[in-house]
């Protein structure tokens, strides 16, 4: 039985990346007077690097810039890509995914605590958590508090060591391959929910794959699991 859930923000909790961070990396890109742009199918590329900052400095050391030059750069715009995402989220833009309320709802009922685990940054997520879900996560780790950003597990190890969950009762919720890596590698079992950015990801090392929160191999995977109060 579940004593808790983890889950991760973008691209499970939030369709966030299509329509979110890369319009606002766009933006920024735009208003710093460079050409770049992202499409969906070149950012759907770059997502396999995390963070932001780091995805725009691997981005500009691939077009030649040294790397000090493509790390500074990124930094600045980085900061004011999170800025607009704030904007984006503020404006509605950012919505949950099909399914995600109604699961969250039946774990707060049978009394499952849910935390999140994330490589965004905080300046965003706790807004975005705010308005689209309420005060409901009791644990919020981002990028922000950890040095490595997954597929490393730090966020996850963060997570069991505030939460003080026990490891075997608590399964995390990932959408990548880079974060269900990140979950396993805390010791923990992961439960995938594909997009359509990450549906050819390899997820196998998931205890379940589905395709999203409303797939029924999914909602019976948790109902098996709750206390049932
Ligand atoms: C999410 C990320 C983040 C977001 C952008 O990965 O890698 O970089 O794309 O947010 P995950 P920031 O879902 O595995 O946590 O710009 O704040 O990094
Ligand atoms: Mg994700």
């Amino acid at each position: 039985l579940l004593e808790a859930v983890v889950f991760d923000v973008d691209g499970t909790l939030v369709d966030s990346e299509r329509d979110g961070h890369r319009l606002a990396f766009n933006a920024a890109f735009e208003e710093a007077g460079l050409t770049d742009r992202w499409d969906v199918a070149t950012y759907g590329r770059l997502l396999r690097i995390t963070g932001g900052t780091r995805r725009l400095a691997a981005w500009f050391e691939a077009k030649g810039a040294p790397a000090g030059h493509a790390r500074e750069l990124a930094t600045r715009l980085h900061r004011r890509k999170t800025e607009i995402m704030r904007q984006l989220i503020e404006d509605g833009h950012v919505r949950a995914r099909p399914g995600v309320g109604q699961l969250l709802d039946d774990l707060d009922a049978e009394g499952v605590q849910v935390h999140v685990a994330t490589t965004g940054a905080r300046a965003w997520v706790e807004p975005l958590l705010d308005r689209v879900f309420g005060p409901r996560f009791r644990t919020v780790v981002t990028g922000t508090e950890v040095t490595e950003l997954k597929p490393s597990p730090a966020a996850y190890l963060r997570v069991l060591e505030l939460a003080g969950c026990s490891p075997e009762r608590t399964v995390a919720v990932e959408d990548s391959a880079n974060g269900v890596r990140a979950a396993v590698g805390a010791g923990l079992r992961c439960v995938a929910a594909y997009n359509d950015y990450t549906r050819d990801d390899d997820l196998s090392s998931a205890v379940l794959v589905a395709d999203g929160f409303t797939d029924p191999a999914l909602v019976a995977w948790f109902h098996q699991r709750l206390p049932r109060r």
